[in-house]
């Protein structure tokens, strides 16, 4: 279990949950920070199903620590091998194996886009925004964000945001795939952080193998031709059915014992 005060977490029955706790400097991410992010994401409990992954106060994440990165003066390979950890680390969240929910507030800009990119379902609370200051900066994404992010709204959409610095506001960001749910309070929506652990218990009931397809394979499929993919397809669901609980699950619903699929069902 990971210790650092910088990355809380806990569990609730299957659910895991992973709490940026630098709020401070708004969830900037250090080396440190990245370096707990990797070791609980290589380090997850068997008994988990699901993750929550969210932050303290006001803001999800500023990104990159650029007090970090301007004092330490880093050179071009350096910085490289900086940019590798953030991969490595967020490859496992997006690759683990285990369904991740990201509850967003605040801020999620550059580097903290990029980790949002890495989950596989994204809440957002209605006051959340979305931006790649990075040329600002004068730097470039470092964090996945022009395969996730780019995969996430279009190559050329990231291409504008980037060159125009443009803040994309929660419900824009709903449109583009940035989220997947917004929550307005004030509209009586429950708040962000009550759906995304509700979206992890109701993803931790799912049958763990199939979860696992569907955050491993997914994403790989889409990077094959056709005939690749409907050939891994197969296989993917030749491995799944091997599952210890699929005629249980078959049998539920052959008996009338399982839930039907309805329409108006939120999730
Ligand atoms: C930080 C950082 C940070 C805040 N690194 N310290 N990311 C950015 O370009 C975003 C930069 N941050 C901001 O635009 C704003 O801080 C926020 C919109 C996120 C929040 O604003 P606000 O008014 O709530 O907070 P603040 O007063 O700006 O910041 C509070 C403190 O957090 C302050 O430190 P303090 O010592 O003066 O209290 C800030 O300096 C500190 N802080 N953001 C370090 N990012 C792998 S490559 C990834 C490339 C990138 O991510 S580039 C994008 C970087």
């Amino acid at each position: 279990m990971n210790t650092s005060p910088i990355l809380l977490t806990s569990e609730q029955d299957h659910v895991g949950i992973v709490t940026l706790n630098l709020a401070h400097k708004r969830n900037a991410l250090n080396e440190e920070a990245i370096a707990a992010i990797d070791h609980y994401f290589s380090h997850i409990p068997s008994h988990i199903r699901a993750i929550v992954l969210k932050a303290e106060g006001d803001h999800f994440c500023a990104g990159l620590d650029l007090k970090e990165h301007h004092d330490k003066e880093r050179s071009g390979v350096e910085f490289m091998r900086v940019c590798q950890g953030w991969h490595r680390a967020f490859d496992k969240i997006q690759h683990g194996g285990i369904p991740v929910v990201a509850c967003l507030q605040g801020a999620v800009v550059g580097g903290g886009l990029e980790l949002a990119s890495a989950a596989h379902v994204r809440v957002a609370d209605s006051g959340t925004f979305f931006a790649l200051p990075e040329g600002t900066r004068g730097i470039f994404t470092g964090g996945g964000a022009t395969v996730r992010t780019a995969r996430i709204i279009s190559a050329p959409r990231m291409v504008e945001m980037m060159l125009t610095g443009r803040v994309v506001q929660a419900q824009e960001g709903l449109q583009l795939g940035l989220a997947h749910y917004v929550c307005d309070t004030a509209k009586g929506d429950t708040p962000a952080p009550e759906l995304a652990l509700s979206l992890a218990h109701k993803i931790a009931s799912n049958a763990a193998l199939s979860n696992y397809a569907i955050v491993t394979a997914i994403s790989r499929i889409a990077d094959m031709s056709a005939t690749d993919g409907l050939y891994t397809e197969g296989l993917v669901m030749a491995m799944i059915q091997q599952g210890h609980d699929v005629q249980q699950r078959l049998g539920e619903f052959v008996q009338k014992k399982a839930h039907k699929v309805m329409p108006g069902q939120a999730s």
